[in-house]
């Protein structure tokens, strides 16, 4: 027997915001397969065009040697994983991998790096890179860790399109993956970037030993933001030799198509990012993701510090499967021109 899921409720607080209750969010878990497959579509279909995915390519520009102890990251300095730490890119190395992206058919460009936060002399050589980008004609989004007041402003006045900062996995389970900071902390930089005008890149990992429950703890976390996320990357753990989390318990691979189809009737409008994990995914699986409503993916050999199925790879696959890319400032001919 289905369960019956209702729809989210108003929030006495703000009246025009929607929320999404966790046991609602969990509701819509216990669906059978095949229904909440189709309450995705419907929702998909009425917000975007099903068979468009947006493509974002990743670059480190500083690697490894990070004070935190995320459990599931390769770059934590404090972990053995046999990652060369280097100084943060010059420049020019920078804007040679951002054309390559832009002349691979990437519309955005995200630049990763390994800090708490970024200390006022490595952001002002961030903010021109933030520049140099943005002036080839491609979006540009940063993950730089935790942002002090101030950083958020500086980095929307370079021409920051989007921030990805992560709040990883449900509230009570943050503390079993993270001790040098806490899930509060993500919220307060995201506070920083909303206010700058910036757009939000947030999102989780799946497949850390977290429970259904927990998994529709992120999703309500995530969806009841005002408003919430642009860009919701649902990252799959990549289990990285070293780290905390090397050998947690597989997950049921229809369980990681059920967030993201979580993630897509709750947050109608955000692009729903199938992230980190696709290496290790058949193309089968890969398209279970795209009905399920995810419409963007990283795009490249490579994500910060693991592998990424190779562009050439993608491609077909997009072509098999009978998808398109875009973008909003997408100039190749892939392209299906404007955003949505
Ligand atoms: N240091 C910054 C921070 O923590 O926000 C930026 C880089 S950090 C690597 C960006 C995000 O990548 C993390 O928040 C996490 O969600 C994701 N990530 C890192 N390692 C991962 C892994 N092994 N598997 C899946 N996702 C991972
Ligand atoms: C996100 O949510 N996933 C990306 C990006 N934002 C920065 C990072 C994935 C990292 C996977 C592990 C690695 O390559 O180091
Ligand atoms: Fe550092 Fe970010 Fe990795 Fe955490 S996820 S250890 S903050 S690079």
């Amino acid at each position: 027997m289905s369960a019956v899921v209702t729809s989210p409720v108003e929030s006495a607080a703000t009246p025009a915001q929607k929320r999404w209750t966790v046991a609602q969010i969990e509701a819509l878990f216990a669906l059978p397969f095949t229904d909440l497959m189709f309450r995705a579509q419907q929702v998909h279909r009425a917000h975007f065009d099903a068979n468009a995915i947006q493509r974002s390519t990743l670059l480190s520009i500083k690697t490894g040697g990070c004070s935190e102890d995320c459990g599931y990251c390769s770059q934590a300095a404090r972990y053995n994983t046999g990652l060369e730490r280097e100084e943060l890119m010059p420049l020019g190395e920078v804007l040679q991998a951002a054309r390559t992206a832009k002349e691979g058919g990437a519309s955005r460009f995200c630049m990763g790096a390994a800090w708490r936060g970024p200390k006022q002399k490595d952001l002002d050589q961030v903010l021109e890179m933030v520049r140099e980008v943005k002036s080839l004609g491609l979006e540009t989004c940063v993950t730089l860790g935790m942002l002090k007041e101030g950083q958020a402003e500086q980095l929307k006045d370079a021409g920051l399109d989007y921030y990805n900062h992560n709040i990883d996995t449900a509230p009570e389970f943050y503390g079993a993956v993270i001790g040098t900071h806490n899930q509060g902390d993500r919220f307060d930089t995201l506070e920083k970037v909303r206010d700058a005008g910036i757009n939000v890149c947030c999102g989780g990992i799946i497949g850390m030993g977290e429970s259904r429950r927990m998994r529709a703890a992120l999703i309500a976390e995530l969806a009841n933001m005002d408003p919430p996320p642009e860009s919701v990357p649902i990252n799959h753990l990549v289990q990285v030799e070293g780290t905390p989390l090397a050998n947690a318990a597989p997950l049921d691979p229809f369980e990681f198509v059920r967030t993201i189809a979580c993630a897509r009737i709750t947050m109608p409008n955000s692009y729903v990012r199938l992230s980190a994990g696709r290496q290790q995914m058949s193309d089968e699986l890969q398209a279970l993701c795209f009905l399920a409503g995810a419409n963007s993916i990283f795009y490249g050999d490579k994500l910060l510090t693991t592998g990424n199925p190779e562009a050439d790879r993608d491609r077909g696959l997009l072509e098999r499967l009978g998808m398109k890319a875009v973008g909003s400032l997408c100039a190749v001919e892939a392209c299906a021109g404007p955003r949505g």
